[in-house]
């Protein structure tokens, strides 16, 4: 593929239109020529042809080009952004990147998310009179249209519509399924790259077969006045919205990680839990790891967790235990499904990271780390004057002496600033294979047997390190009631203690009171073995305001419990919200002395006081909508509560 020649694109970047590989072959689409700058329309099958034409017709870009996934393809989008200003190479590495957006472009924008349907219930559960929903925002077919309609018409103008054919999980398995996004964003289209599978073989794989119809656009048609850190966005204009009825997607106005990757949050979690209620399946904010003992048996298990509570290092977790061997499967996302012998499977429909940088380092996730050394484009960290990223959680890890450029371009940003060198909420996006620890059955479309389920948050006080809920109906309920610490995965700000049930509150792709019920019929077939469903705290503090567990490799410990449990070990004490281990069944060899009684303590008043808020909750946000064996759940535990 050649090259950008010789044009200059500092000039005419953000004037009338943007540089391009090659003039193009000239195509008309209605009543307007476009310019096919890389492969050929007329090759697309008719379906994915349709799609791009319509969606040319309505965002009248310059030029077309279809991304054929090659790594030429690659390097002259890497030089083409580069060009631009929009990436700087971290020189240190090979082939690592930096983009630092328009600081109003940081996060996903959940306020302005929504899913189309056209009945409200089916998309949000009715709230109390006077209360705000919080499952998720609603949007009918009419104000969408109206959105669309004062939105996209034209948002191209000038810029390039590349169409990335994707695929979530293996290309070609059954248990994978294809999106094509239209974006008009050349950093979308490198980060999809590495989040997912895209390109030519996608495209052969699917052939006449159905697709995810994702449209993005960042929402500013040239020409433009230069964007902030040029970063094109529309914040102002900013809406995700999703149609699941049509397999639909269109986001416009971001161009930030979880908005604009349309793969990610808004198709394999959004639409992916539509179509798994609808197909019987489930998709789930959840990592997948791989345990292995030192006698050699292996244990796969999946966790959930809020945003930025440590998935990514529980996901690649390098065990303290001696002879324990952890491997990775997936770090955010889970598609399972019980399979014919009632064995739960889940397979990683990713294909890279987009983890969150600060407080990653090579003491709390060294796998991590070692990935994200080559072919990683990095967002809003800090970079050093010897061309290495830099973040919070990395002091001793760096050359001393260095000056640091913040994600803010303070050129000289020391501690003493005040503010953090790295937007919190700052990203790596690195491919997968690059893990040191990806477990050989990563990419197996059969998917791996799951053994336990794990929901954990943020949560200093009152919550035992784990405990195991009594049932799978008893585990779904503590699902649904999870809370936790906010973070700045999105735009909430301070240390709230949020609800966020099964940490899928921002990615519902429908009514969560039904989501219980899907979840809550597995529970009703006998012929399934289910796992049993767990939750976890990693973050209990002491009277000082200490963390009491050390977390990190040390969560190999609980790890370790919880498989030995899979094997039937009868070692747990009742209490009222669940089984919590014996107290000294979790092994903690070699580990300074910790205080498992106030580790694993279930104090009453606390645990009263958490019935009355997730009653509140409840009562709230799904008076109507609330399946009956939670409500009852919810009663047990406080008889429970009321026993003791
Ligand atoms: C993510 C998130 O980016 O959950 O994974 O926000
Ligand atoms: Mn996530």
């Amino acid at each position: 593929m050649p090259g950008l020649g010789n044009i200059d694109t500092k000039n005419n970047a953000y004037g009338t239109s943007e540089p391009v590989i090659s003039p193009g072959k000239l195509v008309r689409v209605g009543s307007r020529l476009f310019s096919v700058i890389h492969g050929d329309l007329s090759n697309l099958r008719p379906k994915v042809k349709e799609y791009v034409e319509q969606k040319a017709r309505l965002c009248k870009p310059e030029n077309i080009h279809i991304c054929d996934g090659s790594e030429a393809e690659n390097n002259y989008l890497l030089d083409l952004m580069k060009r631009q200003g929009m990436i700087t190479p971290l020189r240190k590495y090979e082939n690592n990147w930096l983009a630092r957006t328009d600081p109003s472009d940081v996060a996903r924008v959940e306020s302005r998310t929504y899913i189309c349907t056209p009945n409200k219930n089916d998309t949000i559960p009715t709230p109390k009179e006077g209360v705000k929903g919080k499952l998720g925002n609603w949007i009918s077919p009419e104000d969408l249209e109206k959105a669309f309609s004062e939105r996209y018409p034209g948002c191209m103008q000038g810029r390039t519509m590349y169409v990335i054919p994707y695929s979530m999980g293996p290309i070609g398995s059954p248990v994978s399924k294809v999106g094509i996004e239209l974006t008009d964003s050349p950093y979308v289209v490198c980060c999809m790259r590495i989040m997912t599978r895209i390109g030519s073989a996608v495209l052969k794989a699917l052939g006449d077969g159905d697709f995810v119809k994702c449209l993005h656009s960042v929402g500013q048609p040239l020409p433009m006045e230069t964007p902030i850190n040029n970063w094109p966005c529309n914040p102002a204009k900013t809406i995700i919205s999703h149609i699941p009825e049509n397999n639909e997607i269109c986001s416009f106005g971001s161009g930030y990680g979880g908005n604009s990757l349309l793969g990610k949050k808004c198709f394999a979690l959004r639409i992916g839990s539509f179509l798994g209620k609808r197909e019987g399946w489930f998709a789930e904010h959840m990592l997948i790891v791989g345990i292995t003992n030192p006698q050699g048996v292996k244990k796969y298990i999946v966790a959930a967790f809020p945003s930025a509570c440590g998935k990514t290092n529980l996901a690649m977790l390098t065990p303290t235990l001696p002879g324990y061997k952890v491997e990775c499967v997936g770090d955010d996302i889970a598609w399972m499904w019980f399979d014919k012998e009632g064995q739960l499977r889940a397979i990683n429909p990713e294909y890279g990271f987009f983890g969150v940088a600060p407080g990653t380092s090579h003491k709390t996730n060294s796998n991590a780390m070692y990935s994200m050394q080559k072919n990683t484009i990095f967002t809003n960290v800090a970079e050093m004057s010897d061309g290495g990223f830099y973040w919070e959680g990395l002091e001793n890890e760096v050359p001393k002496g260095l000056r640091i450029k913040s994600w803010l371009n303070d050129e000289n940003w020391t501690p003493e600033s005040g503010k953090p060198a790295a937007h919190p909420n700052s990203r790596f996006c690195a491919p997968a294979k690059q893990c040191p620890i990806m477990d050989p059955y990563w990419e197996d479309p059969k998917g791996v047997p799951i053994s336990a389920i794990i929901f954990g948050g943020r949560r200093p006080e009152g919550v035992p390190l784990i405990y195991e809920s009594f049932s799978w109906t008893h585990g779904v309920f503590v699902g649904a009631s999870m809370r936790s610490e906010a973070t700045a995965a999105a735009e909430y700000k301070g240390k709230v203690i949020m609800h966020d049930p099964f940490a899928m509150r921002p990615f519902f792709g429908y009514n969560f009171g039904q989501y219980l019920q899907h979840w809550l019929s597995f529970g009703k077939n006998p012929a399934l073995k289910h796992p049993k469903i767990y939750h976890v705290n990693w973050f209990r503090k002491n009277a000082e305001g200490k963390f009491i567990w050390p977390g990190f490799g040390e969560n190999c410990r609980v790890l370790d419990w919880i498989c030995r449990r899979a094997d039937g070990e009868p070692s747990v004490v009742e209490t009222p919200i669940g089984y919590i281990p014996k107290e000294d069944a979790i092994d903690l060899q070699g580990l300074p002395p910790i205080d498992m009684k106030e580790l694993l303590y279930v104090p009453k008043d606390f645990w009263k006081n958490e019935v009355k808020e997730i009653h509140n909750y409840f009562e709230e946000q799904l008076p109507n909508d609330l399946p009956a064996e939670i409500q009852a759940e919810l009663n047990k535990l406080e008889e429970r509560l009321n026993l003791q």
